[in-house]
């Protein structure tokens, strides 16, 4: 029997469900993105406020791309369990709080429709860098983008969540009604006001009226998420229906630890967030700051270096000593450029992310958080690199994890097979390691030349030079052997 309202009383006494008549629910958040990091992080804050507090702060979720979460959670009324593993065990919840899947190519009207509903407060996003069309190394909205290109022809009918959103705020505008607030909860550097930047720019150029309106009228809070969720498989699917008595087509997976920062700025109003543990505070960037360049960038450099080394996930690449040794060293160079507020306790931090990272019981593959490269290097290493050289410290580790990258995307593993690189400029990346070769001195600069990425970092004769000799040694030695003598260095 499939997991849905009907079949709710049959789920273990001991599995948490909904805590709230879910009929008494209405829509207050319209949420682009609808994948599984949303549903194990913002969507349980929600099912935890709806138990407690106003009924009007349910989720419509939005998928910008595949049909297919809406195809796992409509026969399910929405409902999908979350299983919290660590090596003590996992925990199960069954989450109510998204109340219906609207797949955006099917039918953009309705999803135009809903987030220009006034009933919609707050437009949440979790569509991964990319899904922002913006030039990671300045984050400006990228105007050549093909979906920035179709879009602007096409206001209506739009691809992008960008095209979307801006269509809605046109909406509202002509109707007199006030715009949503945008909460980006995407690893972007100042998601918020890279947010802005981007929709502000997209609005102008659909009309100089309609983008001072929405530069002077939205509110855009940054925020810092953070919740380690590795791609639901079919083993996880298994284990859920034997836990559940109840098959969950599409259940989430993840890890005890949550956190959630957010700047409060909302004039369209808000859940009571802070009473289901989230921070509110004026300022997000030292959090920001503090997770893309300790957590996410020791995560690039694991993946990488890991994959390299033929590691499947993260936890199997960290029961190698030497690769968490590489990964707190890599955190404590990046927390040198850290300002934070007082009373923020680094060194815990850094500890508690090396236990996360070694959770036995999470398979999160390396392949994955390879993921999109491009979009992802300036915020987790590159900014760390640039503020180490400013202050003449050494950039050595993060250099290695640059050239695992670089090695990476070249396109075969240390055995010669392909590797299947992801990466929205994939085809670029190969072009230039296809004419260079496998040779560090013409590889390195060749890709430190791609502005998009390093912008003028690339050509810095300094990173020019540990990259190389870093990808030299990765080609020579082979990432385990690489790893280990840059630690003995
Ligand atoms: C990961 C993140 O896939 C990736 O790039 O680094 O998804 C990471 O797991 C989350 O940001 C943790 O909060």
């Amino acid at each position: 029997m499939r997991l849905s309202n009907a079949s709710l009383d049959r789920v273990p006494g001991l599995v948490r469900r909904p805590a709230y008549d879910r009929t008494a629910v209405t829509p207050g958040i319209v949420h682009l993105g609808i994948g599984a990091f949303h549903r194990a992080h913002q969507a349980i804050v929600i099912d935890d406020l709806l138990g407690t507090g106003p009924k009007n702060w349910g989720i419509v979720g939005a998928s910008l791309r595949s049909p297919d979460t809406r195809d796992a959670l409509a026969p399910q009324d929405s409902l999908y369990t979350v299983a919290v593993r660590s090596g003590a065990g996992t925990a199960h919840r069954v989450v109510g709080s998204i109340l219906e899947t609207v797949v955006a190519p099917e039918n953009s009207d309705r999803l135009i429709a809903r987030l220009a509903d006034p009933a919609t407060r707050i437009v949440s996003l979790t569509i991964t860098e990319k899904g922002y069309c913006h030039i990671p190394q300045t984050g400006e909205l990228d105007e050549a983008h093909p979906d920035i290109v179709h879009d602007s022809k096409n206001p209506d009918a739009p691809r992008s969540a960008a095209g979307f959103i801006v269509a809605a705020l046109a909406r509202r505008k002509a109707a007199g009604a006030a715009p949503f607030t945008v909460l980006s909860c995407d690893n972007l550097p100042a998601n918020g006001a890279t947010t802005a930047k981007i929709l502000n720019r997209f609005a102008a150029l659909r009309a100089p009226e309609l983008g001072r309106w929405v530069a002077g009228e939205v509110a855009y809070p940054s925020t810092m998420v953070d919740r380690i969720v590795p791609a639901t498989t079919d083993a996880d699917r298994a284990a859920v229906a034997k836990a559940l008595g109840l098959t969950d087509a599409w259940p989430v997976v993840t890890e005890p630890f949550t956190q959630w920062v957010i700047e409060d700025r909302f004039p369209a109003g808000r859940p009571d967030f802070a009473a289901a543990g989230v921070q509110l505070v004026a300022d997000v960037a030292p959090f920001e700051h503090m997770k893309l360049r300790l957590l996410n960038a020791a995560h690039s450099a694991l993946a990488y270096l890991g994959y390299l080394a033929g590691y499947e996930t993260i936890a199997a690449t960290m029961a190698d000593a030497h690769f968490a040794a590489l990964a707190r060293k890599l955190m404590d160079d990046a927390a040198t450029t850290l300002a934070m507020p007082e009373g923020t306790d680094l060194g815990a931090y850094i500890a508690s992310l090396i236990d996360r990272f070694s959770n036995p019981a999470l398979h999160h593959r390396t392949w994955q958080i390879a993921m999109d490269g491009s979009q992802k290097l300036p915020q987790r290493l590159l900014g760390t690199m640039r503020d180490r050289l400013a202050r003449g410290l050494p950039i050595d580790t993060h250099a290695l994890a640059v050239a695992g990258w670089i090695r990476y995307v070249a396109g075969s593993d240390e055995h010669g097979r392909t590797i299947d690189v992801r990466d929205p400029i994939a085809a670029e990346l190969a072009a230039i390691a296809q004419t260079a070769g496998p040779v560090a001195d013409r590889l390195a600069p060749a890709l430190l030349a791609v502005s998009s990425v390093f912008g003028d970092l690339g050509a810095d004769p300094r990173v020019r030079a540990v990259v190389t000799d870093a990808l030299a040694r990765l080609y020579e030695l082979g990432a385990r052997r690489a790893v280990r003598a840059a630690l003995s260095a």
